[in-house]
């Protein structure tokens, strides 16, 4: 797919998850880098450059996509031939992708050493980075049982019982606003992220700070698998992070409603930090107030604030 079918596919909701998203956008630029023909190495920067936008501007939230497109194009400034350009960008894309895949494997290896025999789990939408925690403690052979949210308005939480159901996890789908009702049953939550911001909040699927605080409400552990790239240094420099809010027509007909009456569609919110027990990440567990730390780790102070030209 090329940069435009690519973003469009993102605005849609086509390819989704923040992982996912990221990935993809990396692809598509090595893509863009591949099939330019010309021999003129401006021209090709020039090219990257608008198509590193329009991947940014496919979806606001999630930092992922952001990360993703910064870490393909690092070092692209500094290529004096088109051959040169492909080769940075192209191999760029390739290690971003490969160490966000294994990231996955990584979070799910630890994550599971959280869960023993016998406990029931709940998590909300459809996160990979979550699931590869669960499907590895079922894996490892816990027996081990999943409560998961339908997630309106997308129904994500289909996508998440069938993936459960094919590894051969036992689930239960419920409304997003049964969650409270079976916290009381639940030994642990794991959700996925698509922004953690400088201050270890949470930004995930709209619902998903309800769920923290039934969970904090129940002394029942919340668990945040973020890979690192999910962690956001733009936040670092003060800024905020935006709310996707989508059509209205996701949630309702508005045909069917009174004239006048409106309908909002925000699509993630925040959760602070203190809702949280632990990050796991895939440079190891830990806590949401580390966040700093990983991101001045991840993304050195003198990058991030170079970056901030967007
Ligand atoms: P992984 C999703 O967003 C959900 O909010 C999910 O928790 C998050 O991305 C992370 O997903 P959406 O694209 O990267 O469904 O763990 O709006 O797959």
């Amino acid at each position: 797919m090329n940069v435009d079918e690519v973003a469009s596919s993102i605005k849609r909701m086509e390819i989704r998850g923040a992982g996912l998203i990221a990935r993809s956008a990396a692809e598509a630029l090595k893509h863009a880098a591949q099939e330019y023909r010309g021999d003129d190495v401006a021209a090709l920067r020039q090219k990257l450059e608008k198509s590193r936008r329009t991947l940014v501007e496919s979806r606001p939230t999630a930092i992922s996509l952001w990360n993703a497109v910064q870490a393909t194009m690092r070092g692209a400034q500094d290529a004096a031939s088109v051959e040169e350009l492909r080769d940075i960008v192209s191999s760029n894309a390739d290690r971003f992708i490969e160490r966000s895949s294994r990231a996955v494997e990584t979070i799910g290896k630890f994550g599971a050493k959280r869960l023993k025999d016998g406990m029931r789990v709940m998590t909300h939408c459809n996160s990979k980075a979550a699931l590869s925690v669960i499907k590895t403690a079922h894996a490892n052979g816990l027996d081990i049982e999943v409560y998961a949210t339908e997630s309106r308005p997308w129904r994500q939480g289909l996508l998440t019982v069938k993936d459960l159901s094919d590894a051969g996890v036992p689930c239960t789908l419920i409304i997003d606003s049964a969650m409270r009702w079976a916290m009381k049953d639940v030994d642990a939550v794991f959700v996925g992220a698509d922004t953690i911001c400088s201050n270890g909040a949470l930004i995930n699927k709209i619902g998903t700070s309800q769920m923290a605080m039934a969970a904090s409400d129940s002394r029942v552990p919340f668990m945040v698998c973020a890979e690192t790239y999910k962690f956001s240094p733009r936040t670092l420099s003060g800024e905020m992070v935006e709310i996707e809010e989508r059509d209205a027509s996701e949630v309702v007909d508005p045909n069917l409603l009174p004239p006048g009456v409106r309908i909002r569609n925000p699509v993630f919110d925040a959760t602070p930090p203190e809702y949280i027990d632990s990050l796991i990440t895939e440079v190891g567990v830990i806590s949401p107030y580390a966040a700093y730390e990983v991101i001045v780790r991840e993304f050195g102070q003198t990058s991030i604030f170079e970056d901030m030209e967007d």
